[in-house]
């Protein structure tokens, strides 16, 4: 009887083309030397055990147990066994002190987040714990509180998993998923001058962390962001018993299932001001900003998972008398598909070495800029490629990639998550405009494109152009539309992806130009195509009075 071999992974840093031709390119020759022992490691750990670990542990699930046999409140939350192995490993391996030991200088970013993308496909989104651990790393920096910083920081980027903290972000509240500033969070000073926080977290994730980040309104405060305080948390006792909050219940979500997301009420749990008593969504955009990446290089990597996958089958399953590589149509599509992680690769690993290169002061004014505007460019294009791409990756197994035991659905439910959470696809469209005024326009990254873009060989030329003519009709578009706040909102999202995909395109030719001169085409195939989906996505709206028509299917009032 015909049995079907299951699609098969090998080391992932082997395996991995863009991510060693990238490595190759921007890595000084004795820093890539010294981190690839590691790179190579964590690749053989993700493409072997631990990825087996994740198809025997599927069905696992955290678990809340509010009260113990004896009646007390505990609130503890048992994790799956891919955590309880990913945590230790993500200490042993730095994938948060790396950014902060800075042993490689500006490379430092680019070195971490390229073992964030080995690690993250496989452990089942415990990458959601470090990026916000590092981002309260970040955000405690950028404070500059330095009894918090003395206090916390050492916790947050230990190599020692009996010291190491995790941290949370308790942001979101039932009136504010994305519209922060109308917590109803309240912080109460106390007679002796200490503070505590009473309300409702609504959408808590990883709930197990050792301490938080915390939003809340000190009574008396005005409405909205500026009214908000950022407070420092420690959520146990030495017990392991709640300081002051209760897990109301784990969250029953499509995706990221492993990750136990709580929905938290605050009674009376004591909290320390981080940065002064009012602008709390200002003190906490650091923590959003480092998150936002991580959530750029796991989409990149989820895609990245779901294509070796996918290209593995395609040479093992026969149908129709030969393999699925043998194909054209097959190998169309899984085409199209490398040409959008690749994209989607090239556009998240900019972000993170622009991260690196300001975190070690060797960035330009521009490139600081690029940074700020880049953040939730890369986050929303990347999150949106990343659920395409994997819905065509079960595709690519047809009825298996439907059949939970295969593994293969997962990958859809948990990229699901990456445009939604850490700010949707529009709210980022939205801080986008917002960060023009930060950057003063698009001048920095025309310039930039100018030197991505100045050493293309003449095949590559044509692309070339096409990435710079997308950002000149986005330029064109916000010169026409600066002063019409109706059509600047209903056009945000197309403006800032193309502003994203212009982008990635530039820098899939600048990569394409290299490797040819070494012998591959690869990136130049995955340029080409690329460029063939849309780039300059501006000419596909509706006017706002039509929107509104068909939006709310309402009849015309002419
Ligand atoms: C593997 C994946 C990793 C991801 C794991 C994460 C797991 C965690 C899951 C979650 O917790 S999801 C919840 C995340 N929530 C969000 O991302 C919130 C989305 N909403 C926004 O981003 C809103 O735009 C925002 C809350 C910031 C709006 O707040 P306000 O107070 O109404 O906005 P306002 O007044 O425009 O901005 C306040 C200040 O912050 C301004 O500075 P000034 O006070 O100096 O004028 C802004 O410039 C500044 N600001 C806002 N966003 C910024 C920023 N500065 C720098 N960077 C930004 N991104």
């Amino acid at each position: 009887m015909f049995v079907q071999e299951p699609p098969r992974l090998d080391n992932t840093y082997e395996a991995d083309s863009p991510l060693r031709g990238y490595l190759a390119r921007t890595l000084p020759a004795d820093v890539l030397r010294e981190i690839e022992p590691e790179l190579q490691e964590l690749g053989a750990l993700a493409g072997g055990p631990l990825y087996r670990l994740q198809l025997e542990d599927r069905t696992d699930e955290p678990v809340h147990i509010p009260w113990n046999a004896w009646g007390e409140r505990i609130d503890e939350v048992r994790l799956t066994r891919v955590w309880q192995e990913a945590e230790p490993l993500a200490v042993r391996f730095g994938l948060v002190a790396t950014a902060y030991e800075q042993a490689h200088g500006a490379f430092s970013r680019i070195h971490q987040f390229a073992k964030v993308y080995l690690f993250a496909p496989s452990t089942d989104i415990y990458a959601c714990p470090l990026a916000m651990t590092d981002g309260a790393a970040r955000t405690l920096l950028d404070s500059g509180n330095r009894r918090l910083i003395e206090r916390a920081l050492p916790h947050l980027t230990s190599r020692d998993p009996a010291t190491f903290w995790t941290s949370g972000q308790w942001m979101t509240e039932l009136t504010g998923g994305s519209d922060v500033g109308s917590s109803q969070t309240v912080a109460r000073r106390e007679a002796d001058g200490t503070w505590r926080l009473y309300g409702r977290k609504w959408f808590v994730s990883a709930i197990t962390s050792q301490m938080a980040l915390i939003l809340a309104r000190p009574e008396g405060n005005p409405p909205g962001g500026r009214g908000l305080a950022l407070f420092y948390a420690e959520l146990r006792d030495e017990r392991g018993r709640p300081r002051g909050f209760q897990i109301l219940r784990l969250k029953d979500k499509l995706g990221t299932r492993k990750l136990p997301t709580a929905e938290v009420l605050l009674e009376g749990l004591p909290a320390e001001p981080v940065a002064g008593l009012t602008h709390g969504t200002r003190a906490i955009a650091p923590m959003l900003n480092v998150t936002r990446t991580w959530n750029a290089i796991t989409a990149a990597a989820l895609m990245q998972r779901g294509l070796m996958l996918a290209r593995d089958y395609a040479r093992r399953r026969i149908a129709f008398g030969r393999p699925l590589a043998e194909h054209p149509l097959h190998l169309d599509t899984l085409a199209g598909l490398q040409a959008e992680t690749a994209a989607a690769f090239h556009l998240a690993f900019l972000v993170a070495e622009l991260m690196g290169r300001v975190e070690a002061e060797a960035a330009s004014d521009d490139e600081r800029a690029l940074l700020r505007l880049l953040t939730p460019v890369a986050k929303l294009t990347t999150a949106r490629q990343a659920v395409a791409v994997l819905s065509e990756v079960l595709e690519a197994f047809g009825g298996a990639g439907y059949v939970e035991d295969t593994g293969l659905p997962v990958l859809l439910r948990d990229a699901q998550v990456l445009p939604i959470w850490e700010g949707t696809t529009n709210v980022l469209a939205l801080d986008v405009l917002r960060a023009l005024e930060d950057t003063g326009g698009l001048k920095p990254l025309h310039r930039a494109f100018g030197t991505w873009l100045r050493e293309v060989p003449e095949a590559l030329a044509p692309l070339a152009h096409e990435a710079r003519a997308a950002l000149q009709a986005a330029d064109a578009w916000l010169a026409e539309t600066v002063d019409d706040p109706v059509r600047l909102q209903a056009d945000a999202r197309r403006f800032a992806l193309t502003l994203g995909r212009a982008a990635a395109l530039a820098l899939l030719v600048r990569q394409a130009a290299w490797s040819q001169t070494r012998g591959d085409k690869r990136l130049a195939a995955a340029a080409h195509r690329f460029a063939r989906h849309s780039v300059n996505l501006l000419p596909t709206g509706t006017p706002p009075a039509e929107s509104r028509m068909l939006a709310l299917d309402e009849p015309s009032k002419s």
